[in-house]
């Protein structure tokens, strides 16, 4: 259509969250118009946020228009959206590898980072036992699930499992289908049966393994800093 790029991101910007999903498509065709105010395309969002239209917006330069992005890249995270740790942990890779869809890499970062919160008997022993979780710092969690939300239109972090899981009545056994972890009653097989693309299934990632039951990702999903953000 005829309308400046000014008017879509207008309306990107403040429209509903079914508007903006209805927009996305011009957004992509629109990248080059963009580029040439990308500072301005993205002032009107807060990157302590997890506005996925801010990494929307960020993933569409990423794959047309790259050049502009070390422009919006802040210095202390190398990356657009803030990422605090309160144990010191650089989660630069994990924006990096979410900004450019590399979602299987992003997944491995997000489960030794899960590992390496809960302890150094959880990074020996190669996984998280349910009891160390609610010992795991909570604004890690969150930056990890606001990075995750960001750059995925909103469908996958554990807030969106989380949610999916209350609308399921706690139910793990109708989750499984719904975020394509299952089919017709087979575990899909990690990792090559995964879709690792923003095609898959609402809350198909991070992946945690049920390898060892189902109570590490209960303890996850019901952590009080994740809980406090549904
Ligand atoms: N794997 O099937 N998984 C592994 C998943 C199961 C198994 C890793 C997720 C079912 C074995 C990750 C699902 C099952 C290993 C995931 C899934 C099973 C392994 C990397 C769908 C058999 C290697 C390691 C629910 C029926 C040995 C990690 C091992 C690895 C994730 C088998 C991320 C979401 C019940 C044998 N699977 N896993 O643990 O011990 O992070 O790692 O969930």
């Amino acid at each position: 259509t005829n309308q400046s790029v000014e008017e879509l991101l207008e309306r990107f910007t403040s429209g509903s969250k079914r508007q903006r999903l209805s927009l996305v498509k011009t957004i992509e065709e629109r990248a080059e118009e963009l580029a040439a105010l990308a500072q301005a395309a993205l002032a009107s969002f807060d990157p302590d946020g997890d506005d996925w239209a801010a990494g929307w917006i960020l993933q569409v330069f990423q794959r047309h228009q790259p050049q502009v992005l070390p422009s919006l890249l802040s210095s202390e995270s190398r990356g657009w959206f803030s990422t605090p740790s309160a144990v010191g942990i650089d989660y630069e890779p994990l924006q990096r590898d979410l900004l450019a869809e590399n979602f299987e890499e992003a997944d491995r970062f997000t489960s030794a980072t899960l590992r390496k919160l809960a302890g150094p008997g959880a990074e020996q022993r190669g996984y998280v036992y349910f009891s160390e979780v609610h010992a795991i710092n909570g604004l890690d969690l969150v930056t990890i699930d606001r990075l995750w939300t960001a750059y995925s239109q909103g469908r996958f972090g554990f807030t969106t499992q989380a949610r999916l899981l209350n609308a399921l009545d706690g139910r793990y056994h109708s989750l499984w289908a719904r975020i394509g972890w299952k089919h017709e009653g087979t575990w899909t097989r990690y990792p090559g049966s995964f879709t690792w693309s923003l095609s898959a299934p609402e809350g198909h990632m991070p992946l945690i393994n049920q390898l060892r039951g189902v109570r590490l990702m209960d303890a996850v999903l019901h952590h009080p800093s994740l809980v406090a953000r549904r």
